[in-house]
């Protein structure tokens, strides 16, 4: 029986994306690096050190230098995100978190981002929360299991309870090794891997994804 559902945060409850291209485009502008929106569609659900080693591809920085750009890409990127509000939040997701809550089943956010807590209390959906798991939860970033397995175990669940909400590969590939199921928004050739596919939350309710994903078992 499902007990908790683990949210994704950028692309799934908000969209965050758009100020991350950004802050990337920036940095990238600046150091002379090629980029544009389509290398941005690779970095979706990527961690932050992940991103600046995609883009910088063969190029040699050192550590310092690495640690720096990423800093800077950062500050660019909370400099965007001060201007959220609660209207930021995708269509559908309040009509759903208040149908869980309801249903009495668990919610959690597992973002790979370490500016989740700003981001859901911009959006001033932070109490509707139970368990944050981020980007400072665990070392090993999606596709590896370890920060949805820390997400169950923080809402004290198994991972077979529990459901994630994803809009990246890497995010179902992590879901799917934590044991998972495994909700993909967006297209099948992104997301198809996971045991139902939707374009997105809107107009979606808690008793028709149940029996999806009950008879997708
Ligand atoms: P930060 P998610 C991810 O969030 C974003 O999709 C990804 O673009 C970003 O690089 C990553 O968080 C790290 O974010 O630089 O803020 O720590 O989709 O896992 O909610
Ligand atoms: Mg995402």
């Amino acid at each position: 029986d499902i007990r908790g559902v683990i949210f994704d945060l950028d692309g799934v409850l908000t969209d965050t994306a758009e100020y991350h291209y950004l802050g990337w485009q920036k940095l990238a502008d600046e150091e002379g690096l090629p980029f544009n929106r389509l290398a941005n569609e690779d970095l979706r659900g990527v961690s932050r050190r992940e991103s600046l080693l995609k883009i910088v591809g063969n190029k040699q920085y050192s550590e310092a230098q690495l640690q720096e750009m990423m800093d800077r890409k950062n500050r660019y990127y909370v400099d965007f995100i001060q201007t959220m509000r609660p209207g930021n939040v995708l269509p559908g997701t309040i009509a759903l978190l208040d149908e869980l809550k309801e249903a009495g089943i668990k919610i959690a956010l597992g973002s790979a981002s370490k500016n989740a807590q700003t981001v859901i209390e911009k959006l001033g959906i932070a109490d509707r929360i139970d368990v944050v798991a981020d980007g400072y939860s665990v070392q090993q970033p999606k596709p590896a299991p370890d920060l949805f397995l820390f997400a169950a175990q923080q809402l004290g669940l198994k991972p077979e309870q529990c459901v994630v909400v994803e809009d990246a590969a890497a995010g179902i590939e992590a879901a799917l090794a934590a044991g998972m199921l495994a909700i993909g928004l967006g297209p099948t050739e992104r997301v198809g891997a996971a045991h139902v596919v939707l374009p997105n939350l809107a107009g979606v309710h808690w008793t028709e994804l149940r029996e999806k994903l009950s008879s997708d078992q």
